[in-house]
């Protein structure tokens, strides 16, 4: 018996010494285990008398009872500890003020849609915005793209997919915002002024296209309205947009389905040392393209041909942002990396206005 007492006894100290989970689990198997001293005192009593059996089974059992009890309250002491331990390194002042944070900056294509905006708002021109996801009608048909035109193949569309069974013609992302127009034009009437900015779909992906792009359209409807107005309010946008007094553009003849006469239009401007100038030098630079709008188009935004005509005109505006701020790769818009929007973002304060100056 009393070598049973100095086992508890050195068992009980390696308990009560375990540092943490492994050393008491280690301490258990050295006392409890299958091989353990007291498994093996327990196999001692088959060679006992009964007599002997009888005090030592009884004395092993409450032995037994009490490593696993000691075992059982140096585990919760260790958790305890645990807790302790976490509560006192995780600890969080919510009083300390705030972390000092840098402010976020606005993207180059939402500044110059806002630039382009006001240039526009400052003509008289609206702001119209319509759905992305569109009926083909309103994408295609309605700009006099029927079925079969070969504008359809060209724009590269992205199709949604209609349940099945359900064999009408599926939805498309809006290959440009010209349905934004013909909305406009069913829902207000003429005379009209507007230019709809705004997100476009293609299915494209190379240096200079993105599956998605930015565009602004305008649409300018009134009973005489002509090239020549066309042409002095594409004037007057270059001159605010690029921030010079002069400016010289070039129309070429173009077509396109919804308008009719068609012209792209060139910028004259100069690339000496790779620096843009815009109103000098030798060089033409296309920036948009534009036209009459086709009376087949007038009638799908139910405006009456005979007694309206007008003017339209698109411009990609992530180009426009390359050009105006010198930003080489268009792919980099699209990427999200906070050091580039740090470099060629602008601050969330500089609001672009004609008088307070465009680009921030
Ligand atoms: C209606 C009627 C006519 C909009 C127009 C263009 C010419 C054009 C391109 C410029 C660069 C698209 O982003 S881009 O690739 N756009 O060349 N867009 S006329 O004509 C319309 C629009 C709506 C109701």
């Amino acid at each position: 018996m009393d070598d049973l007492e100095a086992l508890k006894a050195r068992h009980l100290v390696a308990v009560a010494d375990a540092a943490d989970e492994d050393a008491l689990e280690a301490a258990r198997l050295a006392a409890l285990g299958k091989k353990g001293e007291v498994a093996l005192k327990m196999r001692e009593l088959g060679k006992m008398t009964p007599e002997e059996r009888q005090t030592a089974g009884p004395a092993l059992n409450a032995l037994k009872d009490e490593l696993n009890a000691a075992i059982a309250a140096r585990r919760a002491a260790l958790a305890d500890a645990a807790l302790e331990a976490r509560l006192r390194d995780e600890w969080l002042d919510v009083t300390l003020p705030a972390r000092d944070r840098r402010a976020g900056t606005i993207h180059p294509v939402s500044q110059v849609t806002e630039e382009v905006t006001a240039i526009f708002a400052d003509m008289g021109f609206a702001v119209a915005e319509g759905p992305q996801v569109e009926s083909d009608w309103f994408n295609f048909d309605a700009l006099n793209i029927p079925p079969e035109h070969p504008a359809r193949q060209e724009h590269d569309t992205f199709f949604m997919h209609r349940a099945d069974g359900d064999n009408r013609p599926p939805h498309v992302l809006r290959t440009h915002t010209s349905p934004v127009q013909i909305r406009a034009m069913q829902a207000h009437g003429a005379p009209l002024r507007v230019i709809a900015p705004g997100r476009v779909y293609r299915c494209d992906y190379d240096q200079t296209h993105t599956p998605m792009f930015h565009q602004v359209e305008g649409l300018a409807i009134d009973r005489d309205i002509s090239m020549a107005h066309l042409k002095w309010v594409l004037e007057e946008f270059c001159r605010a947009f690029f921030e010079v007094d002069e400016v010289e553009l070039r129309f070429r003849a173009s077509h396109f389905p919804f308008t009719e006469p068609s012209a792209e239009v060139d910028l004259r401007c100069s690339w000496a040392d790779g620096q843009l100038k815009v109103g000098e030098g030798d060089d033409w630079m296309e920036i948009l393209g534009s036209g009459m709008v086709h009376p087949k188009v007038l009638a799908a935004g139910g405006i009456d041909p005979d007694q309206w005509q007008g003017f339209a005109f698109g411009l990609g505006i992530d180009r426009l942002a390359m050009l105006k701020y010198g930003i080489p790769d268009l792919r980099a818009f699209f990427d999200s990396d906070l050091r580039w929007l740090r470099h060629y973002g602008f601050s969330a304060l500089d609001v672009p206005t004609l008088r307070g100056g465009l680009g921030g």
